[in-house]
């Protein structure tokens, strides 16, 4: 069990002006912060993020949507991260996340759902890499 995981500000969340509030609620839930960025993602580059999904019939929204705004970047760190904060961010389509969870609280529909967690140890430490190099790494 890795104690790491990678998680997006989606530009829906960045747009609603919502990014300042799933920060600080990020932090209050006891993750530490130990890489963090603002970009905008190319087509290119979030379908290359987003290849597993390359067959499924929401691809080509999905590449859209994520490069059609900045995102925050971050790699977060707390016991347990995956696991604990993809229930912090609750089920991939808002009607379907607990009460409280962030996509509950600021997710519009399940295509565009505020915030991105890994799935898995493995997943976190390839998207970890994916946004950051060593160097911006703490
Ligand atoms: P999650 O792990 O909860 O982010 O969900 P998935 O990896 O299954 O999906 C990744 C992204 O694809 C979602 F955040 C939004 C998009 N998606 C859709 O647009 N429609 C779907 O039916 C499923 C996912």
């Amino acid at each position: 069990m890795s104690n790491r995981t990678f998680t997006m500000i989606k530009p829906d969340a960045m747009k609603n002006g919502h990014a300042g509030a799933i920060l600080d609620r990020i932090i209050k839930e006891g993750y530490k912060i130990k890489a963090l960025k603002m970009l905008k993602l190319s087509a290119e580059k979030a379908g290359e993020f987003y290849a597993v999904h390359k067959e499924r019939p929401f691809y080509g929204e999905l590449v859209d949507f994520m490069s059609s705004g900045p995102i925050i970047a971050a790699i977060l760190e707390k016991e347990n991260a995956v696991a604990a904060f993809r229930e912090l961010i609750g089920a991939t389509n808002p009607a379907q996340a607990a009460e409280g969870t962030i996509r509950k609280l600021f997710a519009t529909s399940v295509g565009e759902n505020a915030i991105h967690g890994s799935d898995s140890d493995e997943n976190a430490l390839i998207e970890g890499s994916f946004m950051f190099s060593g160097l911006e790494q703490c």
